[in-house]
């Protein structure tokens, strides 16, 4: 999974980059950022294994972007191979009403998406007298359907149907990502701050990146404990904005666990085992012959494989399996 950090120049982007990198990241614009899960350090008392692995989202700083009012057309090129965007907003300088920059960062997705939709409208039209073969008549009436819904001023996010289109995928809309606004208020904010509602394909955050980025550079956790008690911070801006990008990307957490490793990955709900084994490696998903699966409460009760086997509530699951958010699977699979 990637984000792409986008934002006006000034923003804070920077600032919130270093906040979910940590220090040792100082200098770079790409990281990896392990998904915390409370999950793995039971399951690791259990199977007491070499290693333990957590899943990852991926976190670009998309830099130079634009200017102090725009992304401009690099950075929405730049960003289509991204899965989902963090858009910082600047409300903690007081020089644009960070209301407008939200609005002024949806039109540009929304104007860029419609300039791929026009060429791509136009090249149709000249495939359907020219190159017959070419014309595709499904993909121009989605096309022309999503072209309507952008002159509405509204993203294609808004639209389940027209964003999971196998069709579409290959145009990668921008307004079709899911977004999470990181709306960057200066500390002495934090406590009024009022999101506003949330949208389908869109979430909101309110951190103080550059209080953030000073918290994710205290080692001793006894100091950060009486820093966070000091500001009344809860969480950090990683966990919530990890928390966010994973139920807007509609994320849901399996666990594989033996003695070598314990791990956590990162699914698409609705997924079946086929493709959580698929997830894990390809040899896997093509031996596939059954997923053995532990429901995460069902753990908690016996903490040991089999105890659960001998009680009945380990299941043999089958290709088409739906993974549940907690399941402990064993794939079993020929090579
Ligand atoms: N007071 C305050 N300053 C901030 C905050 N976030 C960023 N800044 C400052 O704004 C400037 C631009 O931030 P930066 O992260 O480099 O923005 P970028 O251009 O989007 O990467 C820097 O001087 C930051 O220290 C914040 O939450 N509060
Ligand atoms: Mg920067």
């Amino acid at each position: 999974m990637k984000t792409a950090l986008i934002g006006f120049a000034g923003s804070g982007k920077t600032e919130l980059f270093k906040a979910l990198a940590g220090p040792k990241a100082s200098g770079l614009v790409r990281a990896m950022v392990k998904v915390p899960e409370p999950r793995l350090e039971p399951l690791a008392l259990a199977f007491k294994p070499k290693k333990i692995t957590r899943s990852e989202i991926e976190y670009q700083e998309i830099p130079g972007s634009g200017g102090p009012k725009s992304l401009g057309n690099r950075v929405l090129s730049e960003i289509r191979g991204y899965d989902c965007l963090l858009a910082v907003l600047d409300a903690f300088s007081g020089t644009l009403d960070p209301a407008l920059q939200l609005s002024e960062i949806e039109q540009e997705l929304i104007i860029s998406d419609m300039g791929v939709i026009e060429k791509k409208l136009e090249k149709l039209s000249q495939d359907k007298q020219k190159a017959k073969h070419l014309y595709d008549p499904k993909v121009e009436a989605l096309l022309v359907q999503a072209m309507s819904l952008l002159e509405q001023e509204k993203p294609l996010r808004l639209s389940e149907r027209l964003c999971t289109d196998p069709s579409l995928k290959g145009f990668a809309f921008v307004s079709a990502k899911p977004i999470l606004y990181a709306w960057n208020v200066s500390e002495s904010r934090m406590d009024d701050f009022n999101p506003p509602d949330e949208r389908l394909g869109m979430g909101h955050i309110c951190v103080s990146a550059m209080l953030e980025r000073e918290m994710a550079e205290i080692d001793d956790p006894e100091d950060l404990e009486l820093f966070r008690i000091d500001l009344g911070v809860q969480s950090s801006a990683l966990d919530r904005v990890i928390a966010k990008t994973y139920s807007l990307l509609n994320l849901i957490t399996f666990l594989t666990a033996g003695d070598k490793e314990v791990r956590s990955w990162a699914l698409k709900k609705g997924s079946s085992a086929l493709d959580a084994a698929g997830l894990i490696h390809s040899d896997i998903q093509k031996g596939f012959i059954r997923a053995e699966t532990l429901a995460w409460e069902d753990f908690l009760k016996y903490r040991d494989l089999k105890k659960a086997k001998e009680k009945g509530v380990l299941r043999l699951e089958g290709k088409e399996y739906i993974v549940r958010d907690g399941d402990i699977i064993t794939f079993r699979f020929n090579v």
